[in-house]
C-alpha cells in the first residue's frame, strides 16, 4: 500500500455510520490502527464534536439538559460539521487520511426520524450540500435482536426503540437516494475480528480505487445523487 504523501497524493476520507451499539467506536479504532500500520498519517473525528461551543449546545440537548426546536438542533448538528469542513479538506489535501465517526447521513436520518411533518429527509439533507464528500462510507448494520443482546439503551435523547426503528429504515432510504456515496454495508452483528477483517479488505480496495491525485468532491442534493448514477 502506498503511504500518504507519496507522489503528492491526498489522503482518503472515510466515514463510519451505523445504529447505536453497532460497534462504531471499536471499528474506528481498528481502522485507525490499520491505516497507521499501512503508513498513512491519520486523523480521527467524531460528530457531534462536543468540544466546540456549538458542540456544547448539542451535548446539552442530547443529555436532555436543554430543549430546542427540531429544526434548530438539526442546523446546529450541521453547523458543527461546517465548522470543521475546511480543516478536514486541508488535512486530506495535505496527505492525511481522515476517519469520521458519524456524518451527514446520521445528521439527516436522526432528525427525519422524529417524524416532524415540517422536517422531511430532503429538508434535513439540504444544509449538508457542499460539505466534503467521503470517498467511502462504511455502514455497520446490526439487527434489532443483536443490538438488544449488546445491552440496554443509554440515557441520551434518541436512545429508544421507536427512534432506532425509524433510523434503520431512513439510513436505507438516504443511501438509496445519495447513490454517489460509495456505501459498503458490513454485517456488524458478527464477532469483532470478523467485522474488522471485512473492513480491512474494503479499505484496501478503496485506497487502490480512489484517484488520490484529484481533490475530494462535495456532497450534492439527494435527488441529483440518484440521477447521476
Ligand atoms: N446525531 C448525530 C444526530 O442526531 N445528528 C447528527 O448530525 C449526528 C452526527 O446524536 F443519537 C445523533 C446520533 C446519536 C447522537 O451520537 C449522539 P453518538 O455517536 O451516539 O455520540
Ligand atoms: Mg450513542
Amino acid at each position: 500500500m502506498v503511504a500518504n504523501g507519496a507522489r503528492g497524493e491526498r489522503g482518503v476520507l472515510i466515514v463510519v455510520e451505523g445504529l447505536d451499539r453497532a460497534g462504531k467506536s471499536s471499528q474506528c479504532e481498528y481502522l485507525r490502527n490499520f491505516l497507521v500500520q499501512s503508513g498513512h498519517s491519520v486523523k480521527y473525528i467524531r460528530f457531534p464534536d462536543r468540544t466546540t461551543s456549538i458542540g456544547k449546545q448539542i451535548d446539552s440537548y442530547l443529555r436532555g439538559q436543554s430543549q430546542l426546536d427540531d429544526h434548530s438542533i438539526h442546523l446546529l448538528f450541521s453547523a458543527n460539521r461546517w465548522e470543521l469542513a475546511q480543516s478536514i479538506e486541508s488535512d486530506v489535501a495535505s496527505g492525511t487520511s481522515v476517519i469520521i465517526d458519524r456524518y451527514s447521513y446520521s445528521g439527516a436520518v436522526y432528525s427525519a426520524a422524529k417524524a416532524n411533518p415540517s422536517l422531511s429527509l430532503e429538508w434535513a439533507w439540504s444544509p449538508e450540500i457542499g460539505l466534503p464528500q467521503p470517498d467511502l462510507c462504511l455502514f455497520l448494520q446490526i439487527s434489532p435482536e443483536e443490538a438488544a443482546k449488546r445491552g440496554g439503551f443509554g440515557g441520551e435523547r434518541y436512545e429508544n426503540e421507536t427512534m432506532q426503528v425509524r433510523v434503520r429504515e431512513l439510513f436505507k432510504t438516504v443511501f438509496d437516494l445519495q447513490r454517489r456515496a460509495d456505501v459498503r454495508t458490513v454485517d456488524a452483528g458478527r464477532p469483532l475480528q470478523e467485522v474488522s477483517q471485512d473492513i480491512s479488505n474494503i479499505i484496501t480496495a478503496c485506497i487502490t480505487r480512489v484517484d488520490r491525485t484529484s481533490p475530494l468532491q462535495k456532497l450534492t442534493s439527494l435527488s441529483s445523487g440518484a440521477m447521476d448514477s
